[in-house]
């Protein structure tokens, strides 16, 4: 089957769109996002783990679109929390919570909890399908602490709150680039680039 030219980028949020279409970008492939089909309502997300939902929002968006198309999902795990908030993640703190109630719940779940005691990750599920095959699908996770008082600007979601204990940096004061090269989906879209290399050569 000869690979499109074309992949569409399945994320409505903005930050993790910010950063795939940074990692993927010296890939021969143009690329299109869900603001390119806005009529497109999206699947709900009520998988166990990160792998079925990325399947299940890349079928989700290729079957509608006729394209193949790179979904993410993604999220923080910690171990003081039984992995919470895990897949639930983007609405830990409600269907429509944004990075700042999530943030909060997360710090007033956390509130007594040893700093030795914070340890989490973040995790990446990615998978391309063309709406029935899967072309390519990777991980990836970093490792972390929570701290309590948000540090740095960049990146989105947690990032102020994940400490990187050996850079002694959050993942929201490294520059997006130093973010890419070390973070869960900088691994998991580095891997998917590296498995759609042949289908986009033939
Ligand atoms: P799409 O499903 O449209 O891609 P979403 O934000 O709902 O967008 P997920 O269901 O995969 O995506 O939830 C991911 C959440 O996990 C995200 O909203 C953040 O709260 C958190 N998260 C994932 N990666 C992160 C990162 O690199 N930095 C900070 N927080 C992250």
């Amino acid at each position: 089957m000869r690979a499109p030219a074309i992949l569409l980028l399945a994320t409505s949020n903005p930050g993790k769109l910010r950063e795939i279409r940074q990692i993927l970008s010296g890939l021969p492939i143009e690329i299109k996002t869900l603001a390119d089909f806005p009529d497109i309502q999206p699947p709900v997300e009520d998988e166990p783990t990160f792998e079925a939902n990325a399947l299940k929002k890349a079928r989700h968006y290729a079957r509608r679109t006729g394209l193949w198309t790179l979904a993410d999902d993604s999220g923080l795990e910690v171990d003081a929390l039984g992995g919470a908030p895990g897949v639930r993640s983007a609405r830990y703190a409600g269907e429509n919570a944004g990075d700042t109630a999530n943030n909060a719940k997360l710090i007033a779940a956390l509130a007594g909890v040893p700093a030795e005691r914070r340890t989490a990750r973040f995790r990446c599920a990615a998978v391309v399908s063309d709406g029935s095959r899967v072309w390519a699908s990777a991980q990836g996770t970093v490792d972390g602490l929570i701290i309590d008082t948000p540090r740095g600007q960049n990146g989105f979601g947690y990032d102020p709150h994940f400490l990187l204990p050996q850079r002694g940096v959050t993942t929201a004061e490294l520059p997006p680039e130093e973010k890419n090269r070390i973070s869960h989906r900088g691994q998991a879209m580095r891997r998917i680039g590296e498995q759609l290399t042949d289908p986009l050569a033939k």
